[in-house]
């Protein structure tokens, strides 16, 4: 055990010592050791098992329960002294009732438990842009989840000291174990009204109970980065995104760094690796999820991936849609929710693996192609270290981040949106980074317009205060910089379907031909028409070499349809209600501004 000098922290793990009754307490000192002792205290107990090693070397695969499979977004509160200042009125609790109906469910939580204590960083310790957290939790899954996702342990207990600043997660699954009890497959609260997943703003502190999956429990993902980060981001003058950031080189060998930000099932990890089709230029990967962007000496944002692993959905992933996880899950991951065919190797849906004749399935029941059932939930996780992928960027971990040109925000709409649209300048940029969103998809709607549901730079579930307040904080961010410097704000849709009902765009690495474009905007070489919506590729102007794509497809791609637009207006206007007195007057400007150049 290393020595612990800070007198709070340990004043802390005292006192939820105390509340929370474990049988013993766990310092990590993330060392790999720990790591594999961790996870055989699982395998011990019957409750993960290992892959086979000559096909999946240092792989495990654990089931949760049915009840608890991802995010619970309609259990997640933002706790903020004044209810104006959280997302909506719906997430709002009063802290202090949250945290006596909390303090309740966690009296004696981890009886017949372990209670670890991960010290951990995210970003590069030491980096000016990192952020240190500790997260209390009595799930050894979640410890050696936390080890992949983050960096844990020692070095992060020498880097906080005897003073320093430190986010407080608590974490328990809610399933205390009486004497000699044997645990459950995956312990957690059994009524989604038991689940808590809470924020306190004003004190950086997140408490959640019940769940043990995913973002519920990993609590240095969306909670920390995105949530309470986005607060501290708001009061210190930088930004915390939902976004993946990629490095692009082009055929001359100059570096252009790319931030990225899309809602869910629009490909931001496959995106993030992607492998471009266009001769002579590299993509590498710095993040696949999250982004913080601070402000250099030089005045441009330079972003850090605050994570250390990808926590990505499995199903879907391929050699075709992504060879460069493929490759990178190959070894020391963790799978969650996968089947587990008859050698002890792991099969999913979308795989492009042939399904095997028999598997055991996600709920750990036997399973045939003729089961009718999926063989692999459909937020099936992996759990991997970015160092494996095989185009992370070299300089990944560097503390100082990586200079970005180009912001990309982005929605699935099969109409109305073009291919890509750059912003006239930072203001129209965050207008852009406002409306954007995906069509819900429900097999019901045939309708041409489905219903959009708007998702602000993809942080809808994410928020951690009032979202007028949030998109105030990107307009002031641009106000106080040298527009010049900030990075270009790009509004991609690579699901534009033409009367068929069919993806004109191909995707995948062919989203390679708009990065190029991009790279040529800002180098001044790039040819772009000033339009009523922003400025767009001419016809000519993207490079479809090798590509079958007719001039047809390209003029679909980038048609503006006055009648979609009109509606896209009006649905905007209505969205724009839901800010009420928070609606930022620089947006409702845009819109307006937009409205006359469309000229309807
Ligand atoms: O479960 S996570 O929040 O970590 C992943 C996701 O839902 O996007
Ligand atoms: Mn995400």
């Amino acid at each position: 055990m290393y020595k612990v000098s800070h007198k709070e922290l340990k004043a802390w793990v005292e006192e939820v010592k105390a509340m929370c009754k474990p049988d013993s307490v766990h310092w990590c000192d993330g060392s790999q050791e720990e790591y594999q002792q961790m996870l055989q205290v699982m395998v011990d107990a019957g409750l993960g098992t290992p892959l086979n090693s000559k096909k999946r070397p240092g792989c495990y695969l654990f089931r949760s329960h049915p009840s608890d499979v991802a995010r619970v977004e309609n259990r997640t509160f933002i706790a903020s002294k004044k209810m104006e200042d959280a997302p909506s009125p719906d997430v709002w609790v009063e802290p202090e009732e949250l945290k006596a109906t909390m303090r309740k469910s966690y009296d004696g939580c981890m009886k017949g438990r372990t209670m670890y204590v991960i010290p951990f960083s995210m970003g590069p310790i030491g980096s000016p842009i990192s952020k240190i957290g500790v997260e209390i939790s009595d799930s050894p899954y979640v410890a050696f989840n936390m080890k992949i996702m983050t960096r844990i342990g020692a070095a992060v207990i020498d880097a906080l000291g005897s003073d320093g600043e430190y986010v407080r997660c608590l974490h328990s699954v809610g399933s205390p174990l009486a004497e000699g009890e044997k645990d459950k497959a995956w312990p957690c609260a059994p009524s989604i009204d038991d689940k808590y997943i809470s924020h306190f703003p004003e004190e950086r502190m997140i408490w959640s109970y019940g769940s043990g999956y995913g973002g519920n429990a990993l609590l240095g993902k969306k909670c920390f980065a995105l949530r309470i980060a986005a607060v501290q981001a708001r009061d210190e003058g930088w930004l915390a995104e939902h976004m993946l950031i990629l490095k692009l080189t082009d055929p001359n060998g100059k570096v252009h760094y790319v931030c990225g930000a899309f809602p869910s099932a629009c490909g931001k990890t496959n995106l993030a690796m992607l492998e471009p089709t266009v001769p002579g230029w590299k993509v590498e990967t710095i993040g696949d999820d999250i982004a913080w962007m601070k402000f250099g000496k030089d005045g441009r944002l330079y972003a850090i991936n605050p994570e250390a692993g990808f926590f990505g959905v499995v199903p879907g992933t391929s050699m075709k849609s992504n060879p460069n996880a493929m490759k990178q899950i190959q070894t020391n991951t963790i799978f969650t929710n996968v089947g587990l065919t008859d050698d002890g190797d792991v099969w999913w849906e979308g795989s492009g693996m042939p399904a095997p004749s028999h598997l055991i399935d996600w709920k750990g029941k036997d399973w045939t192609p003729d089961s009718g059932e999926l063989a692999a939930h459909a937020n099936a996780r992996f759990t991997t270290p970015a160092e494996q992928c095989p185009v992370i960027a070299p300089e990944w971990e560097d503390p100082a981040g990586v200079p970005i040109s180009a912001i990309l925000v982005g929605g699935r709409r099969k109409t109305t949106v073009p291919l890509v649209n750059e912003s006239r300048d930072w203001n129209h940029g965050v207008f852009l980074g406002s409306i954007m969103g995906s069509e819900i998809t429900t097999a019901a709607i045939t309708d041409n317009v489905g219903q959009v549901r708007r998702d602000p730079f993809a942080m809808l579930p994410f928020f951690g205060y009032n979202k007028g307040d949030y998109l105030q904080h990107w307009l002031d961010i641009g106000k106080n910089a040298d527009a010049s410097k900030l990075p270009k704000i790009y509004f991609v849709n690579w699901f534009r379907k033409n009367a068929d009902d069919k993806f004109i765009w191909p995707g995948f690495g062919e989203n390679s031909r708009v990065l190029k474009w991009i790279i040529e905007r800002l180098s001044g070489t790039g040819k772009a028409a000033e339009t009523p919506i922003g400025n767009l590729p001419t016809a000519d102007a993207i490079d479809l070499n090798g590509l079958n794509l007719s001039a047809k497809d390209m003029e679909e791609l980038l048609k503006i349809d006055k009648d979609e637009w009109k509606a896209e207006i009006e649905s905007i206007r209505e969205d724009y209600k839901t800010y009420g007195t928070r609606l930022p007057k620089a947006l409702a400007d845009e819109l307006d501004k937009m409205e006359k150049r469309l000229n309807l």
